[in-house]
């Protein structure tokens, strides 16, 4: 007999262990196990839709003839750990052999690399070819690159897949759109709904389920609508398709007060479980470009977050190994303020986004980016601290794609192995790009005084503060003569008034979020 365990987030009919197993000497072996639930404190939201697409893929798996061992959380004799279940269920099934998908974060992958010798079993573990690009492969790249940079890695993959590409070039003569891509939301346009997905039975008994077991954890669950099944996943997907993606390009660095979603396709929760798979989501919006139902800015827009983007952050995962969530480049040791907790903040902009992360486990990528994250790199949060966070509010997040993007990206704790500068900027950015500071109490245009917006101030503080590793960047040659051509009183005052904002915040209580 073989077993075959698969990882919450490996919900893919075509799953490279499920492949050319024989159904009649195979069980597969499923576990919601106490561990992963509580290994940090996820957003209820998150749990529930863990748990119920598992439930769902595990019925579709019996539908489809196979013999499914489920381990349901609230089993008495679950054994808390996917290791546990995995020698468990060996033993119960008679298992020679385990046959196994490479897990999706290094914690889990030393897991696996310990069950020969926990079970006597021989073990197989397969690559996940849900991704388009293999470790291996990105690691040659990486070899022969002149530098670590999205742009070159992208380009690479358009070539490699033949994505988007009319012979050599790219199709319309340009690898990005990125220039037509940066238009602020004009009043009266309003994105169409996001699709939701009632409850069914199932999912409805993992909310008791949750709501029982995580009563403290972050995150409203009343209005939980994601995809939980395949079904669901590729309904989600054509609509998006067919009502968002025209103009995905074109608002896809917009803000605006109370809109969640704007444009953007919420697919990444269907992604990250393998709901969906990444080939047939570009597929289908490149299919788009030919049909002439949505213009090429808008679909190169979007390739590029999952072709590039989504690839290259997990290259870099694997990559840059289990040292990388602890980099600490800016040595910046704040702790997260209260708010990130309770959404409770005069600043518009972030009691938005922070709001609606309680609600929905969502925020779309410039909300993460430019407010949230902006926010507490000029704040000078630990970037443990913010990278813990974002692991915990949203229902997407797994640290393969989140560690990069906060570590990387959002705080440049790496020192710029992800981005060639700081994601950094003051209120006019938010301004620029959002109506959020229309209804704000602070005021966008002030530096300094009792209205004054903190973003400016922290923005400018920020840059002083960090100016010995910084200031070499040429990126930034700019922003720093502006700063030197400022009167010694406005800097003076400017830093000040950083100070008494920062002096106002307060720490988030230890454990906030835990489990109790
Ligand atoms: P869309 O804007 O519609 O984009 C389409 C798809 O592209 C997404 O579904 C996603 O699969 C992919 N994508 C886009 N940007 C990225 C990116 N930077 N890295 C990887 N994939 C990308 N994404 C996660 O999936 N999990 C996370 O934990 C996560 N944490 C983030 C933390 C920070 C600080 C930042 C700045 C970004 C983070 N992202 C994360 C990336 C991105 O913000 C989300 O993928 C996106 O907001 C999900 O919403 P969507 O499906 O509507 O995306
Ligand atoms: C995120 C998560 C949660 C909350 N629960 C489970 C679980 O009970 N069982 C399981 O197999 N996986 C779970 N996961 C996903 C894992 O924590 C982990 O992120 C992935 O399996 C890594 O590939
Ligand atoms: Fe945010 Fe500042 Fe605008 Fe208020 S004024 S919404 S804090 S950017």
């Amino acid at each position: 007999m073989r077993l075959v365990p698969l990882l919450g987030d490996q919900l893919s009919p075509g799953l490279a262990s499920l492949r050319g197993a024989r159904r009649a000497d195979t069980v597969v072996l499923m576990a919601e196990v106490a561990e992963e639930a509580a290994y940090v404190p996820h957003h209820r939201q998150k749990l529930v839709l863990v748990f119920a697409a598992m439930r769902h893929f595990a019925a579709d798996l019996r539908a489809a003839g196979w013999q499914v061992d489920y381990r349901r959380l609230d089993d008495p004799d679950n054994r808390g750990s996917l290791e546990a279940e995995i020698v468990a269920a060996a033993c119960r099934h008679g298992a020679t052999a385990i046959r196994m998908v490479e897990a999706g974060e290094h914690r889990l992958r030393a897991m696996q690399q310990a069950l020969a010798a926990a079970t006597g079993c021989t073990v197989e573990i397969l690559p996940d070819d849900r991704f388009l690009v293999p470790l291996a492969a990105f690691e040659r790249w990486r070899a022969g690159a002149r530098r670590l940079r999205l742009e070159d890695f992208y380009r690479w993959q358009r070539r490699e897949t033949g994505v988007l590409m009319a012979g050599d070039a790219p199709l319309g003569g340009q690898w990005n759109f990125d220039s037509a891509n940066r238009k602020p939301l004009p009043r009266g346009l309003k994105p169409p709904p996001a699709p939701a997905f009632p409850p069914d039975a199932v999912t409805c008994e993992v909310i008791d389920l949750v709501t029982a077991r995580f009563p403290h954890n972050f995150g409203e669950v009343d209005r939980f609508g994601w995809p939980v099944t395949r079904a669901q996943a590729l309904h989600a997907l054509h609509r998006f398709v067919a009502e968002r993606l025209p103009r995905f390009g074109d608002y896809q660095d917009a803000l605006a007060h109370g809109e969640e979603t704007l444009f953007h396709s919420l697919l990444s929760t269907s992604l990250n479980l393998g709901l969906l798979v990444a080939r047939e989501v570009i597929d289908a919006a490149v299919s788009a470009v030919g049909a002439g139902a949505a213009p090429l800015n808008a679909v190169e827009g979007f390739v590029r977050q999952i072709l590039g983007w989504r690839e290259y952050v997990r290259g870099l995962y694997w990559w840059a190994g289990p040292e990388y969530g602890a980099l600490n480049a800016l040595g910046a040791t704040r702790p997260l303020p209260d708010f990130f907790w309770t959404g409770e903040t005069r600043m518009a902009c972030l009691a938005d986004a922070i709001g609606q992360t309680r609600d929905h486990a969502y925020a779309h990528h410039i909300q993460r980016l430019m407010l949230i994250g902006n926010f507490a790199m000029l704040a000078g949060c630990s970037p443990q601290a913010v990278s813990d966070w974002f692991l915990v509010v949203y229902a997407d997040a797994y640290p393969w794609v989140e560690e990069p993007n906060v570590i990387g990206m959002s705080q440049w704790a790496d020192g710029g192995l992800m981005a060639t500068k700081p994601y950094a900027g003051g209120g006019n950015y938010i301004n620029r790009m959002s109506d959020h500071c229309r209804g704000c109490a602070y005021d966008v245009k002030a530096r300094v005084g009792e209205r004054a917006c903190p973003f400016n101030a922290l923005y400018w503080d920020f840059l002083a503060r960090n100016r010995a590793k910084l200031a070499g960047n040429p990126r930034l040659l700019r922003v720093y003569d502006t700063w030197d051509r400022m009167s010694a009183e406005a800097r003076t005052a400017t830093r000040a008034q950083a100070a008494a904002f920062l002096a106002t915040l307060k720490p988030a209580r230890p454990g906030w979020a835990r489990a109790d």
